[in-house]
């Protein structure tokens, strides 16, 4: 009997079959649980319905996480299905693509922070705060992050600001939450090529770059990252709260490395 047995699981951030979302969807479902996967706009609605139904889950809603509305009508369609649920996945991203090449101070424009940030980091802090009735007495919120968040890194920009922000809203809502049985944790998953990572110049380099100083010395995989999902999201982690787990081989660990 998987470990999620009996857990229901809504995941956020499903856009091709390399995103980490399903990675984590796949890893949810071996181990047990009942999933309801969103889609962010129609152009996606039918790839992500045959992914759900490859993995048995039944349910599949629209949500784009910029409006309050869809995400309160989210949750309305989700209470039709579910009297309640245990584990929420926010596995969502986005700032201009403008805002991701070249300098920072370049760059960076009002608008492009405010975007960022409201995608990427408060987003999350939404969906916590609608879906906070339909949560159970022992229900786990988890989010995905990036090192960027703590260290500078190029052409990562405002991103980075932004997964700051979100590291930090984890904290927040962890003490907000932890009295009514919710647990929220973060994973820092080191580089992995997804369709949000398409496009980053230079990104076969940095993956390189990544494997040769890691200690695993290889890159990781959404399988890797869905594994960790699982176990943070289920109460084998029942003590574990406000945390950021990195999933990223050791990279983050290293000061120094010679190569090999
Ligand atoms: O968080 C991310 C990427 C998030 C992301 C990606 C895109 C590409 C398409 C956010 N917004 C957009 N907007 C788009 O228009 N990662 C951790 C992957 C990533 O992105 C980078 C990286 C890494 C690693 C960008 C620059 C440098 C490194």
């Amino acid at each position: 009997m998987g470990f999620l047995t009996g857990k229901r699981a809504v995941i956020a951030g499903i856009a091709s079959d390399r995103s980490i979302a399903w990675g984590i969807a796949q890893a949810m479902a071996r181990e047990g649980a009942e999933i309801a996967l969103t889609y962010q706009s129609e152009r996606l609605a039918e790839r992500v319905r045959e992914m759900a139904a490859e993995i048995g889950a039944s349910i599949c809603l629209p949500l784009d996480v910029s409006s309050d509305d869809e995400i309160v009508r989210m949750y309305e369609s989700l209470a039709g299905h579910w009297p309640s649920f245990d584990i929420l996945v926010h596995s969502v991203a986005y700032a201009p693509r403008d805002q991701l090449v070249g300098r920072y101070l370049d760059t960076v424009t009002r608008e492009g922070s405010l975007i960022a940030h409201d995608i990427s980091s408060y987003s999350f802090v939404a969906m916590a705060k609608y879906g906070r009735s339909l949560l159970s007495k022992q229900s786990a919120l988890l989010t995905l992050s990036y090192l960027g968040a703590v260290r500078s890194i190029p052409n990562y920009n405002i991103m980075g600001p932004a997964k700051a922000s979100l590291e930090a809203n984890v904290r927040f809502m962890a003490a907000d939450l932890g009295a009514a049985g919710v647990r929220v944790n973060g994973i820092s998953a080191g580089p992995i090529k997804t369709l949000a990572a398409s496009g980053v110049g230079d990104f076969r380099q940095m993956l390189q770059h990544f494997a040769s100083i890691a200690p695993l010395r290889r890159n990781v995989t959404i399988e890797d990252v869905g594994n960790a999902a699982a176990f943070l999201c289920s109460d084998l982690a029942s003590g574990i709260t406000g945390e950021i787990v990195y999933v990223d081989g050791g990279f983050h660990t290293v000061g120094m490395s010679m190569p090999d």
